[in-house]
């Protein structure tokens, strides 16, 4: 019989990228979509009709509609990925982050644990944890030290995880993973809004890109690779806890500059502060401009993770280096854009994700 899943956050990057992986290993694949005012389903649209490809509704705000979904479905693995996301906008909604990014985790172990069904659950937890850093580079080891909400609704929910893995037997493991970008990343995560920027920019389609923190370093990895390592944290014989990273760590600024390459740009950096300005060599222009609307209250200035343990245990290991993500999502983004100039309108938020 097919191994049955669900996925909460399916629509998400990684949720898109986990149900293609589930499904291509014969899974029947149970996605949970809360309810938009606008279809939120681009990223999975290409998934309808396929063989055990199943979507219901589904809110991790929802204790008793959660205990319905799984007591019906009766899943082998639950993949907890839902969340709001964004760590900027966590100081924007932070109950609402918390909500659904620490108690949305606790009513699916509740349910778990109430039904007594043998699921195995996987957290997606965050390096956004280590926050302020007390080891570099991040271990399984390394104390947690976060600086938003979002970052302790991923402690709590990290914690909150153990505690009904060890209390109550239940096969509940952490994976705690490290930036990780694509082509369907979320268009107000950096790395996207540069691919998306600055090919807009090299067509002619928008003269300058605002940034925040260009020093900010982080250890940026592929969401295709990670969603490899999401399946095989939940394959090990027993529940654990894994870091998952590349071990790289670059700059907002290196990123840009990166992109740029690949557009064929070369982007050098004048002033400091709030009047830095990035400019491309080739035509003279200023393209980066400084907005402190993107500063944070608090910021996590450095990411490293050592995934040794993952390399070890899981035999994960990442594929795919920084400026070989730079290349695919800038080229991607290129496609996109091109259709923007001869279409006429924006393309990039409506698009359908096929990569
Ligand atoms: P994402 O693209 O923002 O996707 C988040 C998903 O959660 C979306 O499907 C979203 O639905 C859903 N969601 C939000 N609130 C919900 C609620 N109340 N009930 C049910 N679903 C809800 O995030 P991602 O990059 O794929 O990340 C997946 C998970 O890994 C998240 O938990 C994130 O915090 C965590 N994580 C991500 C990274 C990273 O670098 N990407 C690193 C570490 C941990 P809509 O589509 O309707 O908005
Ligand atoms: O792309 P970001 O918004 O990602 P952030 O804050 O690191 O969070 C992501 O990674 C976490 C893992 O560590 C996940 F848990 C979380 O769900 C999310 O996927 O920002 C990256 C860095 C920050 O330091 C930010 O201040 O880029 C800096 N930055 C500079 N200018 C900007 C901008 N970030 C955004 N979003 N927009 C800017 O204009």
């Amino acid at each position: 019989m097919a191994q049955k899943a669900i996925i909460s956050g399916i629509t998400g990057q990684d949720g898109s990228y986990l149900a293609e992986l589930l499904l291509s290993k014969g899974y029947e694949v149970y996605g949970l979509q809360r309810r938009a005012s606008l279809p939120n389903t681009g990223r999975i649209d290409h998934l309808y009709g396929k063989k055990g490809f199943n979507m219901t509704y589904a809110d991790l705000s929802d204790s008793s509609n959660l205990l319905r979904v799984i007591k019906k479905i009766e899943p082998d693995e639950f993949y907890n990925l839902g969340a709001q996301s964004h760590v900027g906008v966590s100081f924007d909604v932070p109950e609402f982050t918390v909500n659904t990014n620490a108690l949305g985790p606790l009513r699916i172990l509740e349910t778990i644990r109430n039904l007594g069904m043998p699921i195995k659950y996987y957290q997606a937890s965050s390096s956004e944890m280590f926050g302020k850093v007390l080891e570099i580079p991040q271990r399984e080891t390394t104390p947690f030290n976060p600086q938003s909400p979002y970052g302790l609704s991923k402690v709590f929910a990290f914690h909150i995880t153990k505690i009904y893995r060890t209390g109550y037997n239940i096969f509940a493991s952490n994976g705690i993973l490290f930036n990780h970008e694509s082509p369907r990343r979320g268009i107000n995560f950096v790395t996207r809004k540069v691919t998306i920027g600055l090919s807009r920019i090299s067509l002619g389609l928008q003269k300058t890109l605002k940034l925040g923190n260009l020093d900010a370093k982080r250890d940026w990895g592929y969401s295709k690779d990670y969603v490899e390592a999401i399946w095989k944290i939940l394959q090990h014989k027993e529940p654990d806890d894994f870091l998952i990273a590349t071990g790289e760590t670059h700059s907002v600024r290196e990123w840009v500059e990166e992109v740029g390459k690949h557009l064929g740009m070369s982007i050098t950096w004048k002033g400091k502060g709030l009047l830095e300005k990035g400019i491309d060599q080739k035509t003279g222009k200023t393209i980066i401009e400084i907005d402190p609307i993107h500063f944070r209250p608090n910021e996590v200035e450095f990411l490293q993770g050592d995934s040794s343990k993952a390399q070890k245990i899981l035999n994960w290991k990442p594929k795919t280096t920084f400026s070989g993500l730079a290349k695919l999502m800038t080229e991607q983004d290129l496609v996109y854009v091109k259709r923007e100039a001869t279409e006429g309108h924006p393309v990039v938020t409506q698009q359908k994700f096929q990569v």
